[in-house]
């Protein structure tokens, strides 16, 4: 704060003439920033994310995965502090059910990026751990190498909420790892509920991965989930089930033909790989390759990320205009009463939907 005195203090008033002044950097500054040299200094994890320290990109993330009001706000102020250093990235989903082999992939085809010079980021999503509060993915143990690469930062699923809650927190987990340098993102989820809708509507590519099971294999798959997919991936390629893995990318590439594609003018593919062996694994990182130019070169990369950023600011206002009247306390009072009443069929529906819009004023009745 500055001392400084009116402008129509007399000539040679003393202090009894100062007033307070407080700067408006100052009076902009977060409840955050005024608690300098504490965990959650901005500028400190802002130039420690920029800078790659791991530390500060691991509390940027737990920041942004609070659900306190508090850190919102402060949470809020990093990424949009961090916005302009993100975006470069390519950012892959990655799913499929429980025991196809997500993690260990991700060990291999990690290790391979970084062997072409990319830093990696693997967050997950799982719907699962929102029930369970426990966090299933993006384990550690499966991907050991990957974990302890120092061109690696591996992020398991934050283990509480809602899936659009804990598909928020990734999306700015992926805004963090971005500004912090990254180059590939891979995000694992497993194929439950509306899970791969929602990392689909938050990646450049989305990898299906499958197994060969005994007999028809379309069967096992969910309706509309192939549609999703940029390229499948039947893995376990390796010793016995080579051949049973390769039938069943050839029935894949069968159903191909008769399925609408996810990315506009990208031809889906089907394929084998091992991430045992690692055979196939190259490959893949092509196919990706070849979609991130074509998809630049025809501008659908760049119009993809621009419809994703448009539909999830439609979303969170209808989620939070919805949380908003759940919460206003007339709203609450009128409710139960309400329900009720439609319940036993003596108010109209639409009625008794009009009277809560109007915060429960009974007066139009
Ligand atoms: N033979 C063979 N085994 C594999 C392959 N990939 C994974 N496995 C094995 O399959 C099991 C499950 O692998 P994970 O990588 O944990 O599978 P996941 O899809 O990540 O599983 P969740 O995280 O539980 O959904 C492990 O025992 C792996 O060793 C593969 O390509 N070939
Ligand atoms: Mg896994």
């Amino acid at each position: 704060m500055n001392k400084r005195k009116p402008e129509w203090t007399p000539e040679g008033a003393g202090a009894e003439y100062a007033s307070s002044v407080v700067s408006p950097q100052e009076s902009q500054s977060s409840p955050y920033q005024r608690q300098k040299g504490r965990v959650w200094d901005l500028d400190t994890l802002e130039e420690g994310i920029k800078a790659g320290n791991l530390t500060h990109i691991s509390k940027a993330i737990t920041l942004v995965e609070s659900n306190s009001e508090k850190h919102f706000a402060a949470a809020q102020e990093l990424l949009t502090r961090l916005l302009p250093e993100a975006g470069n990235s390519i950012r892959i989903g990655i799913t499929g059910v429980p025991g196809v082999g997500k993690s260990s992939f991700i060990e291999l085809f990690g290790l391979h990026l970084i062997q072409q010079g990319k830093k990696v980021a693997v967050l997950a999503i799982d719907p699962s751990s929102t029930l369970s509060r426990g966090s299933i993915l993006g384990d550690k143990t499966r991907m050991e190498q990957l974990s302890s690469h120092k061109m690696s930062f591996i992020r398991p699923s934050p283990s509480s909420g809602v899936l659009g809650g804990v598909a928020r927190k990734t999306r700015e987990s992926i805004v963090i790892c971005e500004a912090a340098g990254y180059d590939v993102i891979l995000i694992e989820t497993v194929g439950v509920g509306q899970s791969e809708t929602t990392v689909r509507s938050m990646v450049d590519f989305f990898l299906l991965m499958q197994i060969s099971g005994a007999g028809d294999e379309l069967q096992g798959i969910k309706k509309g989930i192939m549609e999703l997919a940029d390229l499948i991936v039947v893995n376990k390629a390796d010793g016995d089930n080579i051949v049973r893995a390769q039938a069943a990318a050839g029935e894949y590439n069968n159903a191909l033909h008769y399925i609408r594609h996810a990315t506009l003018n990208w031809d889906t593919k089907a394929m084998t790989c091992s991430s045992k062996t690692g055979e196939g694994i190259p490959q893949i990182w092509q196919i990706i390759n070849e979609f991130t130019q074509q998809t630049g070169d025809n501008g659908n990369f760049q119009q993809r990320r621009l419809a994703q950023t448009a539909q999830w600011f439609e979303e969170l206002i209808s989620e939070a205009v919805l949380n908003r009247f759940y919460k206003d306390s007339k709203v609450q009072d009128r409710l139960p009463e309400l329900r009720q009443r439609v319940k036993e069929g003596k108010l109209p529906v639409a009625y008794a939907v009009s009277i809560l819009l109007e915060n429960g004023n009974l007066d139009k009745e």
